[in-house]
This record gives structure tokens, sequence and C-alpha cells, in this order.
């Protein structure tokens, strides 16, 4: 059927990164000739699935020692998933997010927006088509969990592909907006504010609706920098050590709002720390100005 796919036609290049905690590993590989990354990743175990687990599955004893002893499950098949992310055709920039490398903190002057990243960011980064087909209607249409149409205020909510929508633990969800003049947290100006309290206020609305979850219980931020140049803001569970919710990255929608509202061209003016990997081009853009 169209929603089954084959990996066996998957040729592996490299180990990007792989982490025994996260219980993932990220694989540049080639499917067909194209350039492709793999990301495998364990999923959490649910509470609800526990009693098919505990009657259902074959136990085998490792070792016994005292009142200790470890084993292996083998739980029913449909309980042992691994969520799968393919990114086909990947282009380098692709290669190198996920590659784990040494990161570098850069801070940025409103200046050095102007004259060194902006130029950088329109000359490469990632295609927003996905997002385009988003607010288009052309993907992920019955995923939508949210949507306010207007072409200024409105914005389109929906769980982000790192969260499979099983458990709650790990909600995650992403607000993007209509509009399409909004780069990242440094275009924001005082004149945006409606927009912002309406992603916070009907995005919480929404995700305690659908979800159950209080706006108490929600982590509401934007990255800087993003690695998709269209305004879009995150939800994630208070409870989920989210990718990307560090200090050097993630800024808190609420404390967003607030600065605008002191300061109506804070964003625009300020220095803006974020992290960068080794190999971006970014920061060998700031090593030629004498900047880092
Ligand atoms: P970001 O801050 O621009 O970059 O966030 P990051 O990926 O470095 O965090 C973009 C968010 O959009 C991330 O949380 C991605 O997981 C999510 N995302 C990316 N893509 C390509 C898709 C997609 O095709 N669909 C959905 N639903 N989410 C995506």
């Amino acid at each position: 059927s169209a929603s089954e796919f084959l990996l066996s036609g998957f040729e592996t290049i490299a180990i990007l990164r792989d982490s025994a905690r996260e219980k993932n590993i990220f694989i540049h590989g080639k499917i067909a000739d194209q350039e492709t990354v793999v990301i495998l990743e364990k999923t959490p175990i649910r509470e609800e699935s526990l009693p098919e687990i505990f009657k259902d599955s074959r136990l085998t004893l490792e070792m016994k020692n005292d009142i200790y002893s470890t084993y292996q499950l083998r739980p029913p098949p449909h309980l042992n998933e691994i969520k799968t992310t393919v990114v086909c055709p990947a282009t380098e920039k692709h290669v190198k997010k996920y590659l784990r490398q040494e990161t570098f903190l850069l801070e940025e002057s409103g200046e050095d927006y102007l004259s060194i990243t902006l130029p950088f960011i329109q000359s490469q980064s990632f295609s927003l088509q996905w997002v385009y087909n988003i607010l288009e209607k052309k993907a992920e249409v019955e995923r939508v969990v949210f949507e306010d149409p207007d072409p200024q205020l409105g914005f389109v909510l929906l769980p982000d592909f790192k969260w499979d929508q099983k458990q709650l633990d790990d909600l995650y969800l992403i607000a993007i907006v209509h509009r399409r003049d909004l780069r990242s947290l440094r275009d924001l100006t005082s004149e945006h504010l409606p927009l912002l309290g309406n992603i916070r206020t009907a995005g919480q609305e929404a995700i305690r609706k659908r979800y159950g979850v209080a706006a108490d219980k929600l982590r509401v931020y934007l990255h800087y920098q993003p690695s998709y140049y269209h305004l879009h803001v995150h939800f994630t569970s208070l409870s989920y050590d989210a990718p990307g919710c560090g200090v050097e990255r993630a800024h808190l929608l609420s404390d967003v709002i607030q600065n605008l509202e002191a300061q109506p061209r804070h964003y625009r003016a300020r220095r803006l720390s974020f992290p960068v990997r080794a190999d971006d081009g970014l920061l060998a853009k700031f090593r030629e100005a004498g900047k880092a």
C-alpha cells in the first residue's frame, strides 16, 4: 500500500550520531542513489500496554543473585515498534544537522544579524516546502489540531513530527503562522503582539481541549536560530526534556511577549546568543568578520 515503505534498499554511508540513553540512531545512507537520512528511535513504554506486555511476553533469565534478577523480555511485535523518520532526498545541510559535532556559542548583535546572518540565511537555508504544504492543506491535513485561518493573526497547530502522539509524556506540537513575512524571533516587534498573544491563548486552549493538558504543563517557546525560517512556536510537555529546549536556544513565548511590551524593538536591537555547529557556514562567516 502507499503507506508502506521498504528500507531494504537502504545502503548505509555513515552513522551520524547515536545515543544509548535516548535510544536512537541517525544514519546517513542512500536509497536508489538518493542521499537519505534515516532516524530510528525506540518509543516509550506506555502504561496502557503493560497488561498486554505482562500477559503475552516471554522472559529469558539473564542473571540471578539473591533478591536480584534481570531478564530479556520479548514483547508481542506490535509493542516493539521503532519510530522511523526518513529524509529523502536529503541535502548536505540535513546530513550536517544530524551529525554530532562540537558546538560554539555565538553572540549576534542586531547589526551582525543584518550584515552577516540575514544574507547567509537568504543564501542557504532549508526549503520551507513542508511548511507551505501544511498551510495550503497539501500535507498532514488530518493531523491538524487547530487552525485560525486569519491571514495576519492566524496559525495552524499540529503535532511535531518528533511526536508519535502515543503518549502525553513527550507531547510536542508546533504552531505555524499563516503570514509568510516573519523569518524568526529577530523579525518580531510590538506590532506582532496580537499574533503572539493569539498563538499563546488559542494554542494552549486547543491543547487543553484535545489532550487535557493544562497551560501550566506546557513549555511554549521559539528557537533562535531556528532551522526553518518561517515563524513557528514550539509547544512541549513541561515534563519532557525536548531536544533544543535549553536556555541557549529556546525563548519562552511569554518572555518574548513581555520583552516586546516593554521595548517594541527588543529583538531587532538586542544581542542574542545561540549555539552553532563547528561546520556551520554561519560560524565561518562570523569568524571572517572577526566576530567569533
Ligand atoms: P526549528 O526550531 O526550526 O528547528 O523547528 P529544529 O528542527 O532544529 O528544532 C522546526 C520544528 O518542526 C522541529 O521541531 C521539527 O521536528 C518540526 N518539523 C520539521 N519538519 C520537516 C516537519 C514536518 O514535515 N512535519 C511536522 N509536523 N513537523 C516538522
